[in-house]
């Protein structure tokens, strides 16, 4: 397996090797050793460091008995629209930020590969996602640990395998749930965290093609709070990143030039 990572331009350029295989490992020192997946014979991975201007060429080989995936956090793919957030000529961060009034509460500048969903300051939000795949999915997201209320198959809906009572103190809360195949999950939160938050399926391969929506929560209060530090719009003009304009980075509902968005195989 090979994974280019291009970072800009050519200046210098790094070429790092990893092998991925098991290691034994015993972390606190009391339950033996167990195996583990590590780098290049260690738990540890190894740092990766890269000038700005150079390429980065990571050369990725699976001693593994099993297919992994290999996810960077925060780089821009050569050749590919893949970054760790949906595929959009602009963040959406940016575009909530900088876009005129009323145009950041609308769903529709964001490109339909976000699949964005703005709330109000302080709503109180159900969402029920139903899997009718043949693939479980444990979804992630990344503002709220929500409250799971409900699930149920979505074959047979004559009684909710689970359904918050008020018997009970609260709701369970979860970071991440699964949803079972062919089951939905309700879950509830309240939109008390302004911000532009991503809620994913944890398969990387499966968000890479797309299972995401974006939360624009409280865009109004969100814009009201310290802006976005320089430094990170420095680092998105260094890639090529725009930083201004709606998800295809034109004026209004102009979305010409979007790259094509992931498509999900059966
Ligand atoms: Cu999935």
């Amino acid at each position: 397996m090979l994974l280019l990572l291009g970072v800009l331009a050519s200046a210098a350029r790094v070429v790092i090797n990893w092998d991925v295989g098991y290691v034994q490992v015993n972390r606190d020192g009391s339950s033996g050793s167990r195996r583990a997946i590590g780098v290049n014979g260690s738990l540890q991975i190894p740092p990766v460091f890269a000038t700005k201007g150079g390429t980065l060429v990571l050369n990725v080989h699976n001693s593994l008995d099993v297919s992994t995936s290999i996810h960077a956090h925060g780089i821009f793919q050569n050749g590919t629209n893949f970054m760790d957030s949906p595929a959009m000529t602009v963040p959406s961060l940016y575009s909530t930020l900088m876009l005129d009034a009323p145009l950041y509460s609308n769903e529709a500048v964001y490109g339909p590969q976000t699949h964005a969903i703005v709330l109000k300051h302080l709503e109180y939000i159900e969402l029920v996602i139903k899997n009718p795949s043949i693939l479980l999915h444990p979804m992630h997201p990344h503002d709220h640990a929500f409250q799971i209320i409900e699930y149920d198959s979505i074959v047979n809906q004559s009684e909710p395998v689970l359904r918050y009572s008020t018997k009970c103190n609260a709701p369970m809360q979860r970071d991440t749930f699964v949803v079972p195949v062919n089951h939905y999950v309700k879950l509830r939160f309240r939109a008390d965290n302004p911000g532009v938050w991503l809620l994913h399926c944890h398969m990387d391969v499966h968000f890479g093609m797309g299972m995401a929506l974006t939360l624009i929560e409280a865009p109004d209060v969100l814009r009201r709070r310290p802006k976005v530090p320089e430094t990170m719009l420095e680092l998105c003009r260094a890639q090529g990143i725009r930083t201004e304009g709606n998800g295809a980075g034109n004026a209004g509902f102009d979305l010409a030039g979007l790259p094509t968005p992931p498509t999900i195989k059966p």
